[in-house]
């Protein structure tokens, strides 16, 4: 197509170059290219009328023309395949740590344990108990202070006679008391085979009726003696009882010694 373009160009020009060279009166001159236009050169009238000519042998075809333009855009194609996936990436750096997150939910109670096996020793657990109380001021400083008045003694292991508690089966025991103090001061020590191991003071207030109380957990051997006695002289002996103010004394064995614990103390 283009190449036609250029061949119709070429002629067209070729003409216009011979009827320029007949203007200016130069068609006799030889032109500098044999090949250019060939020329009547009988006699040269340019004001002849072109139907009187002979037609003359057709000129050379001329030089190509200049390049044409870019002609449009073509119209779009249709859409190309689909490419194949690129490769993988380089893994990153690892991401900074994250808040912690809400607590969940409660979950389901888990399945009950199996059975224990069978304990050793008597199935009756050993018992040691008592609790018993004043029925009267308390007249004597100098030796154990009797509690006389039942509440609970099923195991007799408190001597309501000399007024002490003796241990006949080894572990650990829990002693309290509660006293009234009426009508002086009041200085009490729980005494543990001669020995105070605790000691309470109430300082008695006129016109009033005060309490005394203590409470002590003891490791005792089979055969040790605990008691409450008067500490001092007669003005601190104020432990008081009747029938509306009690003053007691109470103990029990928390547990037993097992055979590893009952060697040391
Ligand atoms: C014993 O308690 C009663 C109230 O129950 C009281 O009136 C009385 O004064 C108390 N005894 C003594 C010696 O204070
Ligand atoms: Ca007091």
């Amino acid at each position: 197509m283009k190449l036609l373009l250029t061949v119709v160009l070429s002629l067209l020009l070729a003409g216009q170059l011979s009827f320029v060279h007949e203007a200016k009166g130069v068609a006799a001159e030889e032109p500098a290219n044999p090949e250019g236009p060939v020329v009547d050169d009988g006699k040269p009238d340019d004001r002849l009328p072109c139907g009187r000519w002979m037609g003359g042998v057709p000129g050379t075809p001329g030089h190509s023309g200049l390049p044409g333009r870019d002609g449009r855009d073509g119209r779009e194609g249709p859409k190309g395949e689909k490419g194949d996936p690129g490769e993988q990436g380089e893994r990153g750096e690892p991401g900074q740590k994250g808040d912690p997150g809400e607590q969940g939910s409660r979950g389901f109670p888990g399945f009950p344990g199996q059975k224990g096996e069978q304990g050793g020793g008597s199935i009756l657990a050993p018992r040691s108990a008592f609790s018993m109380g004043l029925t009267s001021l308390v007249s004597t400083t100098n030796k154990p202070i009797r509690f006389n008045k039942l509440f609970f003694n099923e195991q007799r292991h408190y001597d309501d006679t000399s007024g002490k508690f003796r241990c006949s089966i080894p572990g650990v025991y829990f002693f309290t008391y509660h006293l009234t103090v009426y009508p002086k001061d009041a200085r009490v020590g729980l005494y543990k085979n001669d020995k105070a191991m605790m000691l309470t003071y109430d300082q008695f207030q006129e016109n009033n009726v005060d309490q005394a109380s203590g409470s002590i957990v003891l490791r005792l051997e089979a055969g040790d003696e605990v008691w409450l006695q008067v500490y001092g002289d007669e003005k601190h002996g104020g432990i008081y009882a009747d029938n509306t103010n009690d003053s007691t004394f109470s103990g029990f064995l928390l547990y037993p010694n097992t055979p590893a614990t009952s060697q040391r103390r």
